[in-house]
């Protein structure tokens, strides 16, 4: 099946081949398959692992007849095998966010289900998930009313996992929002932020091998942050120091995402970093640790843009915007975009207004990018639920090694090729 969509892929974007801009990424909206498809039940926030074999995501769908109840649980799509296994399955509580590590061999995710019985009380713990044994270890163990351990951030090579928690501990007597790293081979938690009662440390993520930390919070800082509005911070959890990344006067950070290699960080603001956002959207930035350089990725009045997924290597990364940057936005949709760094280069991967498109994310070779939607992609998804999604993308140079065949020969084959790729993702349904 595979072999006729990439074929199907292939034969599309030769015939497209001759319109393509020489610094785009090619993407045709037909390119985009529907992974989930459930008339109710929305799936949500999709993750990848870097040579785009594996996807996790939470899902309310019944998917394969593992989720009869219909709460929130965590999958695992096999790319190459298009085959779905239930990697939560519990009665009641909610699986949610998560994260594939890059490696693909582990998940972190954060759920308020009694996983093993062991979280009678139901409050949101961190677990990490071992994709070859099936193990499921718990990371936090805590109780408390509106007390919860948050956004499971996975390091590249699966032996980390970052979450912000506002539990009352001896070490957060405030019970304000704190970053803590478990680090599996040792088995303990590192605590990376300790701050008094207001000070909120949140959106962490992770590079490669966990030693650096991208958060948000608005410390003070000693000084450096005298406004307390929200600055990107980066810590070294091998020098045990931490870096103010950003130093504006007003606005926040939000999310951030590190490479493998930690040398590039990318991270949304809404204030005027360096210069860069005199307007106050929300953009995207890319900050590099070795040069201490800040540069735009969005540089845009138009909209917003949000959650940057960058991918190992950084050489492109995924985010959601409703800002019109390629012109094929104009009205301002909520649309999944990709951006190629080296060709400093967007490309718009949905286009669709009847629902959003968000949380993209976007494999090494910058040519696939999971993301989930409520619109009707393709007609694949007339009810607007929130399914996920895998788009298609190919470098342009890839096309230049085409083999020249008439036009009309292959719009012929393509159209062909289309017929059974089309019959083929209709048979892809997930069991209601
Ligand atoms: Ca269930
Ligand atoms: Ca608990
Ligand atoms: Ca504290
Ligand atoms: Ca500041």
């Amino acid at each position: 099946m595979k072999n006729f969509a990439n074929l199907f892929l292939f034969m599309i974007l030769f015939v497209f081949s001759p319109s393509v801009m020489a610094q785009q990424l090619v993407c045709p909206t037909p390119l985009i398959q529907q992974i989930t498809e459930d008339p109710v039940q929305s799936s949500q926030v999709s993750s990848m692992n870097g040579d785009a074999t594996r996807i996790s995501f939470s899902s309310f769908a019944n998917i394969n007849g593992d989720n009869p109840e219909g709460n929130l649980e965590l999958y695992l799509f096999d790319i190459p095998t298009d085959e779905f296994t239930a990697v939560t399955s519990n009665p009641v509580g909610n699986t949610g966010a998560q994260e594939i590590s890059e490696s693909g061999n582990r998940i972190a995710f954060t759920s308020k289900a009694n996983i093993n019985n062991s979280n009678p009380d139901g409050n949101e713990e961190v677990y990490l998930q071992d994709i070859e044994s099936g193990t499921t270890k718990q990371i936090t163990d805590t109780s408390g009313v509106n007390m919860n351990n948050e956004e499971a951030f996975i390091s590249g090579n699966g032996e980390r996992v970052a979450f912000q928690t506002n539990v009352i501990s001896a070490n957060n007597p405030e019970g304000n929002y704190e970053i803590y790293v478990f680090d599996n081979p040792s088995d303990t938690l590192i605590m990376i932020t300790d701050e008094p009662a207001g000070v909120a440390a949140r959106f962490p993520s992770l590079n490669g091998d966990g030693t650096l930390v991208a958060f948000s919070s608005n410390s003070t800082n000693g000084g450096q942050n005298p406004e307390g509005n929200r600055e990107l911070f980066l810590a070294n959890t091998v020098t045990n120091s931490v870096l103010q990344v950003t130093n504006t006067t007003s606005g926040d950070a939000f999310q951030s995402t590190i490479t493998s290699d930690g040398s590039l960080v990318a991270f949304s603001h809404t204030g005027n970093v360096r210069g860069l956002n005199s307007t106050g959207n929300r953009q995207l930035f890319l900050f590099n640790l070795n040069t201490g350089d800040i540069g735009a990725v969005t540089n845009d009045n138009t909209g917003d843009s949000f959650v940057p997924n960058i991918n190992g290597d950084g050489t492109c990364l995924a985010f959601h915007s409703n800002a019109n940057l390629t012109g094929g936005n104009p009205l301002g949709g909520q649309q999944v975009y990709i951006y190629n760094i080296a060709l400093d280069a967007f490309t718009q991967i949905t286009t669709d207004l009847d629902g959003v498109g968000v949380n993209g994310a976007v494999d090494n070779s910058c040519s696939l990018v999971t993301f989930t939607s409520n619109a009707n992609i393709n007609n694949g998804n007339p009810d607007n639920n929130f399914e996920v999604y895998l788009a298609q993308c190919v470098d342009p140079d890839d096309l230049r090694n085409v083999p020249t065949l008439s036009e009309w020969g292959l719009i012929a084959m393509a159209s062909i090729l289309g017929i059974v790729g089309f019959m083929v993702m209709r048979r892809r349904q997930v069991s209601a």
